[in-house]
């Protein structure tokens, strides 16, 4: 019997952390799974991207390191924008040191993270203290973790048993961690979200190793719960446009998985 797939409301009410909960009566409540990438390289730029597709968008993820006039004033502008269309802050730092490091790097330096982002995320190729020094800092705040148990990009190792203890680590710190990046399901477990970058609306790949896969073979195929999409929206010429066709097709494809 092919067990039951449950709506995102229904995983709602089974998470116990703050942010996986808030997360998915999100994509409930404005019918996306979409996940902006928002990779370009001027605040206003960002923030005007952001404010045009916040509608269509549960999420949008930040390089903040890429952004040539990072400032205290963009990131308010950002949390405003996400007040303004009901949407989280992920910030792909993609921390991979040793968890005394990560507590500064999330901490400190010039971006402050850990007062801005509401999910972060994390190699696993340090091994566990990579979370714990991240969770340290995250104590009385409510951000989640992401672990990146695979990745789109071409040849890359995280696959096989570097993806299985990455599994094993996130199911084991349910507090902290909320779901994987990857590119098909990897948990059963309901509380726990499947990410996918490496999306547009036909598959191919960029000059640079990235590979894509469509909203379709993603989340009905795979498995996955949202689908993450940088120049498939921002380096379309309307963008709003763009954004409302990938937030139709990962939801129609949500809904297929359903049914
Ligand atoms: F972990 C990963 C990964 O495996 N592949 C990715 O592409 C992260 N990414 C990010 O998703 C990458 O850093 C970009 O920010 C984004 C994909 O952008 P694209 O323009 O849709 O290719």
């Amino acid at each position: 019997v092919k067990p039951k797939v449950l709506t995102y409301a229904e995983r709602a009410s089974q998470c116990t952390h703050s942010v996986s909960r808030r997360l998915l009566k999100i994509m409930e409540q404005k019918k996306t799974n979409l996940v902006l990438s928002a990779d370009v390289t001027k605040s206003k730029e960002l923030l005007d991207l952001v404010d045009k597709t916040g509608p269509h968008i549960c999420m949008v993820k930040t390089h903040a390191d890429t952004l040539d006039d990072f400032c205290d004033d963009f990131v308010e502008k950002l949390k405003q924008l996400s007040n303004k269309h009901n949407f989280l802050i992920f910030e792909d730092r993609k921390f991979a040191d040793i968890g005394n490091t990560v507590v500064h790097q999330f901490s400190g330096g010039v971006h402050r993270i850990s007062d801005w982002a509401d999910v972060i995320n994390a190699h696993t190729v340090p091994g566990a203290g990579v979370v714990q020094g991240l969770q340290k800092v995250a104590q009385g705040k409510d951000i989640g973790c992401l672990l990146i148990a695979e990745m789109s990009s071409a040849g890359n190792l995280a696959t096989g048993d570097y993806t299985q203890v990455t599994v094993k680590i996130a199911e084991e710190n349910p507090d902290f961690v909320i779901g994987f990046i990857c590119l098909s399901k990897l948990s059963s477990n309901p509380a726990l979200l499947h990410m996918t970058p490496g999306v547009q609306l036909k598959e191919g790949q960029d000059a640079l190793g990235q590979r894509y896969l469509t909203p379709q073979e993603v989340i009905s195929n795979r498995g996955s719960d949202i689908i993450i999409v940088g120049r498939g929206i921002y380096g379309a010429s309307d963008p709003t446009e763009a954004a409302r066709q990938f937030q139709i097709a990962g939801y129609d494809a949500y809904l297929a998985r359903l049914s």
